[in-house]
């Protein structure tokens, strides 16, 4: 039997299911029926056991995501399982990369499991806001113990192939060839006549488990996973296991899969899986467009960004300068990266090997001469045009011609920068997101010269130190930005108009968002927008809210000055309410003749999130986003947007554009133009269409 992604054959007295489904060996009806048939051909032929192996770069990673939303297509998962667990010889999966969702539930399936080292197996169907739905809340549990199961199904991650052994998930490790390794250990589980272990029938780990386990495990997650409705689904399902039969503990299983698959949590999240990768595909540049490698990086300025910048690269192991413009800013630059190192060391999380490694990975230094051979140099000093074209003229005289000059501005013309270079062609922006060790968004800023080649090595470059990378356009503020002006805009004017701080920052806050935008203003600190504000002017005509202006005059930054829109305690981050915040919003809001009125949750948050979605709109019809799902990867991956929510432009969808344009339109007539609907959005809505398809 062989159908064209799932082949059966014979190794001597073994018989060999080989999956071929590239790129990572999804469970499509095709490959669940290959299964099926492949099964079959093992009983009946002359065999006395089967290894079930994949080709390419990974085991099976998972049912085919592409599938869901769409009407079943049998044989379903579970048929494919049973006949494995069902087979009267014994089944070996054998695996390699990343076994994965319903690819560790094919081999929990399996009589025996063997991997190579450097595999790594997990359930994370979580975060797609789902639950494992092939047996995994059922299998795992019987073989690592309930309360291990419950960790990694409820968050997802996966543990590598010698913890799984160590936890009885593997058998046995293979060194050296996957396929020999796992013949050599099917012959002797025949030759030592090992049974049939089907986990099915195991309850030994989860019989008599204690039931405060689930309540306090209920307890942690409403902290760690607030507003996510997918974890505690799957401690519902691993509980089943721990209660119930196991027949009857699937029924549960299903009903609760089931339950979250249909749920707009798991569209929004499946939304963003897809959207994410999405985001590297740009239409006009190939996918086979020459990357060009990046074997040594430089960054200048050796301040909080460019230390965060350069600890990427260091992460990613590529050797990176660090380079300012005195030994006292190069030192505190070094003392940060090392204080930032060392701290995740504390936790447990890096090695003082891996430490030491990173550190050795960063040269700082004093002279651009440093720079001449360095492929890419990315520029992280202070946010003044002349500075940056200052830089950008050194570094054009200094730099290679192949070398990729990025600016990490995150708001400035990345064309104007470029036009004071010879080879605008070489510049483009990458705009990182503080903490930029630690935030996965990069805004890639393509400007009107980047080469292709150029806009292609950046986002494969962005891949290598583990970002995630949407491309945008030169405007102000690029996508991001630009939209948290309306959204921030107006929260302030609601304030005027009788809410407070701390309302807002509550709706936005219960919505999912990671804090509100006050709470978010006195951590970013509240004189960066003042500055420029002060600089650019206010817009004639433009309604204007003095209250942030006025707080900033009065020295409240935020955080850094313990007072901004709220109090902070000497050393705590906990906002506190301020009356005498509230004195000068209703001082400010009398000043500008505005009656304080009662003002509705469900105002606000409409006041600030379809701010959000019409500048979204905007920025889609003029270009400066590539793609609806861009700017929903742009919210979820640097503005703290909740991902069971799918992003703006998602959840504008999930809301109905109809509905949002008509109370847009609402919001225009009592509040002026600031609230013209963007056309795309009007046309949308009239069209019955969506942002997101
Ligand atoms: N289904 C369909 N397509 C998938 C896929 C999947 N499960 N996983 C990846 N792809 C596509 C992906 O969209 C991309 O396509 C290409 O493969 C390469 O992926 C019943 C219900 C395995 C770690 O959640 O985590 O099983 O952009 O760019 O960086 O209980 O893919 O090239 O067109 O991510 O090397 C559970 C999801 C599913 C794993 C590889 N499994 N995948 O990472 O490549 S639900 C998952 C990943 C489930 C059962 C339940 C990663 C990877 P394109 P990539 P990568």
């Amino acid at each position: 039997m062989s159908n064209q992604l799932v082949s059966y054959s014979k190794k001597g007295a073994i018989g060999v299911i080989t999956v071929d489904n590239p790129p990572v060996n999804a469970l499509g009806v095709v490959v669940r029926k290959g299964l099926m048939d492949g099964i079959a051909s093992a009983e009946k032929d002359d065999v006395k056991a089967v290894v079930l192996i994949c080709a390419g770069r990974t085991f099976i990673a998972g049912a085919d995501i592409t599938e869901f939303g769409k009407p079943p297509q049998e044989p379903g998962l579970h048929p494919a399982l049973d006949s494995i667990e069902g087979c009267s010889k014994p089944v070996i999966a054998a695996i390699h990369g990343t076994a994965l969702g319903g690819g560790l539930e094919v081999a929990l399936s399996c009589h025996y499991r063997c991997a190579v080292a450097a595999a790594k197996l997990g359930l994370p169907e979580v975060k797609l806001g789902l639950i494992p739905g092939a047996g995994g809340t059922q299998r795992l549990p019987r073989v690592v113990g309930v309360e291990q199961a419950l960790k990694m199904i409820s968050t997802g991650e996966p543990i590598g192939a010698k913890e799984a052994r160590e936890r009885g998930l593997v058998d046995e490790l293979v060194e050296g060839d996957l396929l020999e390794g796992a013949l050599a250990f099917a012959q002797k589980i025949v030759d030592e006549k090992r049974p049939l272990v089907k986990i099915s029938a195991r309850d030994e780990k989860v019989k008599g488990t204690d039931p405060k386990l689930f309540a306090a495990i209920r307890s942690g997650l409403n902290k760690s996973s607030r507003g996510f409705e997918a974890p505690m689904h799957c401690v519902d399902a691993v509980e089943a296991a721990a209660t119930l039969p196991f027949a009857e503990g699937m029924k549960r299983e299903r009903e609760i899969f089931v339950k979250a698959h249909d749920s707009v949590q798991s569209r929004a999240q499946r939304h963003i899986f897809f959207a994410e990768r999405a985001a590297n595909k740009i239409p006009d540049v190939p996918s086979d467009t020459p990357i060009m490698p990046i074997k040594h990086a430089a960054v200048l300025g050796a301040g909080t960004m460019g230390g965060g910048i350069a600890m990427n690269f260091a992460n990613a192991g590529v050797p990176v300068y660090l380079l300012d413009s005195s030994q006292e800013l190069i030192d505190k630059g070094i003392g940060i990266i090392t204080k930032n190192y060392a701290g995740t060391v504390a936790k447990g999380r890096l090695s003082q090997e891996a430490m030491d490694k990173c550190l050795s990975l960063i040269k700082p230094t004093l002279s651009y001469d440093s720079f001449k051979d360095v492929d890419m140099v990315i520029e992280a000093v202070f946010e003044e045009m002349d500075i940056k074209k200052e830089v950008f003229k050194k570094l054009d005289a200094v730099c290679k011609p192949t070398c990729i000059m990025a600016s990490n501005t995150s708001t400035l013309d990345v064309n104007e920068i470029a036009a004071v270079t010879s080879r605008p062609q070489q510049v483009i922006g990458m705009h990182f997101f503080s903490p930029a060790n630690v935030m996965k968004l990069l805004e890639v800023v393509r400007g009107a010269k980047t080469s292709k080649e150029v806009l292609a090595t950046t986002m494969a470059v962005a891949k290598t130190i583990k970002k995630v990378a949407a491309v945008v356009g030169v405007c102000d503020g690029f996508v991001g930005n630009r939209m948290i002006h309306p959204y921030a805009r107006e929260a302030g004017f609601l304030l005027e108009e009788g809410a407070l701080p701390q309302d807002v920052d509550r709706v936005l806050y219960d919505y999912g968002m990671a804090m509100g935008p006050f709470a978010m203003g006195d951590l970013a600190g509240l004189d960066v927008g003042w500055r420029i504000r002060k600089r650019k002017g206010v817009p004639a005509g433009k309604r204007h809210s003095k209250v942030a202006d006025a707080l900033c005059e009065d020295g409240r930054y935020g955080q850094k000055t313990q007072k901004g829109w709220y109090l902070y305690e000497q050393g705590s981050r906990t906002p506190v309410p301020d009356p005498s915040v509230e004195a000068i919003i209703l001082r400010e809001a009398e000043a500008a003749g505005i009656t304080r009125r009662k003002i509705s949750d469900e105002e606000i948050l409409e006041r600030c999130l379809y701010a959000l979605v019409n500048e979204g709109a905007y920025i889609l019809e003029e270009g400066f986003a590539q793609r609806a799902s861009d700017i929903d990867v742009i919210y979820t991956f640097g503005y703290g947007y909740p991902v069971y929510r799918g992003g703006p432009m998602f959840w504008a969808d999930s809301i109905g554009l109809k509905k949002v344009y008509e109370r847009i339109c609402e919001f225009q007539k009592i509040h002026g133009d600031d609230w013209k609907p963007a056309p795309l959005l009007k046309k949308l809505a009239e069209e019955g269409k969506t942002f997101t398809g």
